[in-house]
């Protein structure tokens, strides 16, 4: 089927494709999928205006399930790319999405970098505490005991905890939202897509085939929006403590932000005289007669 191109502002349907979605029912990504082509609606950014690039894992299934310039990447090595997409060409917003067990296992390298560089993107974390396309393994965020497909009787790691983790790189953006509460993923997102630097944003996501403790109802009873409670997002010490304890009650909202810490792009010293992007001064060099040598 042929998607008839818009006239004037975006609105979700310019966002439509025609591939059907292949996520189990009740899945949290589709609520994350919803809630991010919702903020970049309000936000007036047409399909074209922005770059979207996934890891490989259910949530980067939405590669093809959303009009955009898209990338599906190799597992835990979105950061890198998008990073680098980013830098290219700062005009374009980049966001990244990945699973935990690409973020937090297999590419936890990527994570220390993004976070201590400042990169000027958004990196969305799919936070459903278990490798979900590869079946239902325990992940480092697999809460620890919790009985997995390939590790019934639990693993015997400690879960790494996340969000100490990072707030231990003294990140520049922390948000935390459940895949359940669309509108405030979208007041998340939408800040997230506006801060300087690296925005870090964690969404506990559902995953009712795989994780059968953290489901939508637990997360629904757990978590309560911190904003909404007073917390101020300045204030470094006071939202790693409420970020990291998640005895009786998780955290979710804005927890922190710093907006006076350059970017990456803006400490880069060679690019501060600059009025033009890396992509506008890509020259084009025949290159054929070097090939000869090869032939
Ligand atoms: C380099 C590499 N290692 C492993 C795999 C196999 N693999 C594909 S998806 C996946 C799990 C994805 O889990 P996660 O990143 O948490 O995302 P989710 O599916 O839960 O959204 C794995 C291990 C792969 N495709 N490439």
């Amino acid at each position: 089927m042929r998607i008839p191109l818009q006239t004037g502002g975006p609105n979700m349907h310019s966002y439509y494709t025609d591939t059907p979605c292949t996520w189990c029912d009740g899945c949290g990504d589709y609520g994350i999928w919803t809630a991010m082509k919702r903020a970049l609606v309000e936000l007036g950014y047409h399909p074209w205006q922005i770059l979207l690039c996934y890891d490989v894992g259910c949530h980067g299934n939405g590669a093809d399930k959303t009009r955009a310039y898209t990338f599906h990447g190799l597992h835990g090595r979105v950061l890198p790319f998008a990073a680098g997409a980013s830098l290219a060409n700062p005009n374009v917003p980049v966001i990244a999405f990945g699973g935990d067990g690409a973020s937090f296992s297999e590419g936890v390298g990527h994570m220390v970098h993004s976070v201590r560089s400042n990169y000027p993107m958004t990196f969305v974390l799919h936070n459903n505490a278990n490798y979900g396309l590869t079946t239902g393994q325990a992940s480092s965020l697999t809460w620890q005991d919790q009985p997995m497909n390939s590790s019934p009787n639990g693993i015997p790691e400690r879960t790494l905890p996340s969000m100490d983790f990072i707030f231990s790189l003294e990140p520049t953006f922390v948000a935390r939202g459940f895949s359940g509460n669309i509108e405030q993923m979208v007041r998340i997102f939408k800040t997230a897509l506006q801060h300087r630097g690296f925005a870090y944003v964690d969404i506990l996501q559902a995953c009712p085939t795989y994780n059968h403790l953290a489901t939508h109802d637990w997360l629904l009873s757990h978590v309560y929006d911190a904003n909404s409670e007073g917390h101020d997002p300045s204030n470094f010490e006071e939202a790693r403590r409420i970020a990291v304890d998640t005895t009786d009650r998780i955290s979710t909202g804005i927890l922190y932000q710093n907006e006076d810490i350059p970017s990456f792009y803006e400490r880069l010293i060679p690019r501060q005289q600059r009025k033009t992007t890396a992509v506008e001064e890509v020259e084009r060099t025949d290159v054929s007669e070097l090939m000869k040598e090869f032939v």
